[in-house]
């Protein structure tokens, strides 16, 4: 970007092997090429969109990508995962990736049509809000072309900035907004027209058709089509893990009134992602007559956790993080933590629970930093530490990023979850809350839930991140993982198997966990992987489980349990044998220079 220059570039045989592709392809790269230490804001950052070998092929919900970098928020390894039509483009364009570095002189937007790839000047674009600066982007170069773009929040730097597409679609919650916006950069925009080449086509496009046929025989797909999501809402008010008033509460009086069979009376349209035959993004219109898309993280978050019990005032909320290029997630967090601070009288601010126009307010502040909104805005861990005043006993993060949308005062196993997880407390990796709680485990510290969360990691934050397609198939309807294999050779004329990809997995977060220890140095250590305080000091204030919370030595024990079946050590950094074991040898070497293997 500082240069204005773009350049095409191959990658090696043995990068693709060992790490397939998205997330695998991102954290590698930034393990090669980012000098440790660099300023996740500076213009040294390298932002990278990945995408994997299934992406964008017409096989089951096939068209999402990876955004990563070093996070802003956290100051380890971010990324996220984002359902839009530029990642087929991206493809049949001919690439695999994108990686940005440096900062442009001033707004611009990268353009990818077929090989015409260039830096193009965004003075126009520079402050729109992200629907209005696609539109435009469309106008000019094809409606059919995919677009990744910010908002304002992603422009001044809101540390829980997200990348947005296609009016409501986000990835990338630890900021991967904000270091789009430090390189000036506001949008990409893509357009491929080429065949995406198969080793062999005709055995992908059957094994295409029979996932998307098996797809639509599975028990929940009506359900799954008519709720999406958001069926979770009611889900988690039963089990009382309903994150309510800043995770104090694990039931909300008016969850029914926000809840999925609300939103099926008000739903006026479907959106999704490319390639999906489950479309699962569910619009309504908002208390201003415009469309917001739901999604249960979205409707919880700016909810019941902020004591907002109106969907179409929650719409409303989540229409402007849609905007304005906010992490749903996060800025619910930060907004419940506000009104927690306020009503603990440790911020002079006029908001309380519930308070729809308090909420509105903070939103717009965050994404232009102003005020209380630019100390919000870099995150609960960071503003808490200005605030003081025991405001840190209050954030609900891991590792600086903002948990989402579930309550953990009786679920260790989905707090392992969240303490493990690869870029801060995000359920992406580990959802293990539902088998947690069916399988009426939820007072149990045991080895089972530390196999349980690595199973999880494996299979989602490993094999879906890398081949790059959506889990829900998978997770919310059964479908079988036996596909994947299947495809990944039918693509790519490579023969694997399920327990290669476990392998991969293991290999990635090994890397990511190498990563964060050579960022963070000799200030790394398990206390990193705890949960939020909170679910250990202060049981839950309401519902059939109040009076629950977790019990910290317990979940040490846990903690460690997970540490020696991935064979980290007890700091939680891979050891020199696991890393040799992953094929990481070479890494371990360079890892050795900033702290000492066992
Ligand atoms: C994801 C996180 C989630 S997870 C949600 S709702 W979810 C929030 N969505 C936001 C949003 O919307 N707008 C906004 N301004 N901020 C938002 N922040 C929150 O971001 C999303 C779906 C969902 S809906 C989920 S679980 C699944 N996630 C997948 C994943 O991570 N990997 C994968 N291989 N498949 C997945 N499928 C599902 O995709 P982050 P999307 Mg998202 C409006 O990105 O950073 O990982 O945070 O991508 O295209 O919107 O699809 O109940
Ligand atoms: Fe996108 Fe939903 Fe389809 Fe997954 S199921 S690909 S998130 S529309």
């Amino acid at each position: 970007m500082t240069k204005g220059k773009t350049s095409v570039q191959k990658y090696s045989e043995d990068l693709a092997r060992r790490f397939v592709g998205g997330r695998g392809f991102a954290v590698k790269l930034l393990w090669d090429e980012l000098k440790p230490g660099t300023d996740p804001l500076s213009s040294d950052n390298m932002l990278i969109f990945a995408t994997g070998p299934l992406t964008g092929f017409i096989l089951p919900n096939s068209g999402k990508m990876v955004v990563a970098s070093k996070s802003p928020l956290t100051g380890g390894y971010g990324d996220g995962n984002i359902g839009t039509q530029a990642s087929p483009h991206l493809r049949k364009a001919g690439l695999e990736a994108v990686i940005v570095t440096g900062k442009a002189e001033k707004p611009s937007y990268i353009l990818i049509d077929d090989d015409d790839i260039g830096i193009k000047d965004a003075s126009d674009l520079w402050g729109l809000d992200s629907y209005k600066a696609e539109a435009k982007l469309k106008e000019e170069h094809g409606k059919a072309s995919g677009a990744l773009l910010i908002g304002p929040s992603g422009e001044n730097l809101a540390r829980i900035a997200t990348v947005v597409s296609q009016e409501g679609r986000a990835g990338g919650r630890p900021g991967m907004g904000a270091v789009m916006g430090s390189k000036n950069l506001k949008a990409l925009i893509i357009h491929g027209t080429k065949e995406l080449p198969a080793h062999d086509p005709a055995k992908l496009k059957d094994l295409g058709q029979d996932g998307y046929q098996a797809i639509m025989k599975k028990d929940n797909y009506k359900f799954w089509k008519r709720q999406g999501t958001m069926a979770t809402v009611e889900w988690c008010q039963e089990a009382n893990t309903l994150p309510t008033h800043n995770f104090n509460e694990g039931i909300f009086d008016k969850a029914p009134d926000i809840d999925g069979n609300t939103m099926e009376k008000m739903v006026i349209k479907q959106r999704g992602c490319p390639n999906c035959n489950m479309i699962c993004g569910n619009v309504i219109t908002d208390t201003e007559g415009r469309e917001s898309e739901l999604d249960y993280e979205n409707v919880v978050m700016l909810g019941s956790n902020i004591g907002v019990g109106d969907l179409k005032q929650v719409a409303t909320l989540n229409r402007m993080c849609d905007e304005l290029g906010l992490d749903t997630i996060g800025a619910g967090n930060c907004i419940g933590f506000a009104m927690e601070a306020a009503e603990k009288k440790l911020i002079d601010l006029d908001i309380a629970w519930g308070d729809f126009e308090g909420a509105k307010r903070l939103i717009t502040d965050m994404a232009y930093m102003r005020g209380m909104g630019a100390t919000l805005a870099l995150g609960t861990k960071k503003a808490a530490k200005k605030i003081g005043g025991g405001a840190g006993g209050f954030t609900m993060q891991v590792k600086g990023l903002e948990c989402s949308a579930y309550d953990c005062h009786l679920c260790p196993g989905m707090a392992l979850s969240f303490g493990t997880s690869p870029i801060g407390a995000h359920h992406k990796d580990a959802w293990v809350i539902s088998w947690e709680i069916s399988s009426g485990t939820r007072r149990e510290y045991g080895p089972e839930k530390a196999d349980k969360v690595i199973e999880f990691q494996r299979i989602r934050g490993g094999m879906f991140e890398s081949l790059v397609a959506c889990r829900f198939p998978w997770i919310e309807l059964g479908f079988e993982l036996d596909y994947y294999p299947q495809y990944f050779e039918a693509a790519t004329g490579v023969k694997t198997n399920l327990d290669e990809m476990w392998a991969l997995g293991d290999r990635i977060y090994a890397l990511i966990r190498a990563f964060w220890v050579r960022e963070y140095g000799g200030k790394w250590d398990r206390q990193m992987d705890y949960p939020p305080k909170r679910w250990f000091d202060e049981p839950l204030k309401k519902g059939v489980l109040k009076g629950e919370h977790l019990h910290r030595d317990r979940y040490d024990e846990l903690l460690q349990t997970y540490y020696d079946m991935r064979g980290w050590d007890d700091r939680g950094i891979p050891t020199k044998a696991t890393m040799d074991k992953l094929k990481l040898g070479a890494e371990a070497a360079e890892l050795e220079k900033f702290v000492k293997l066992n």
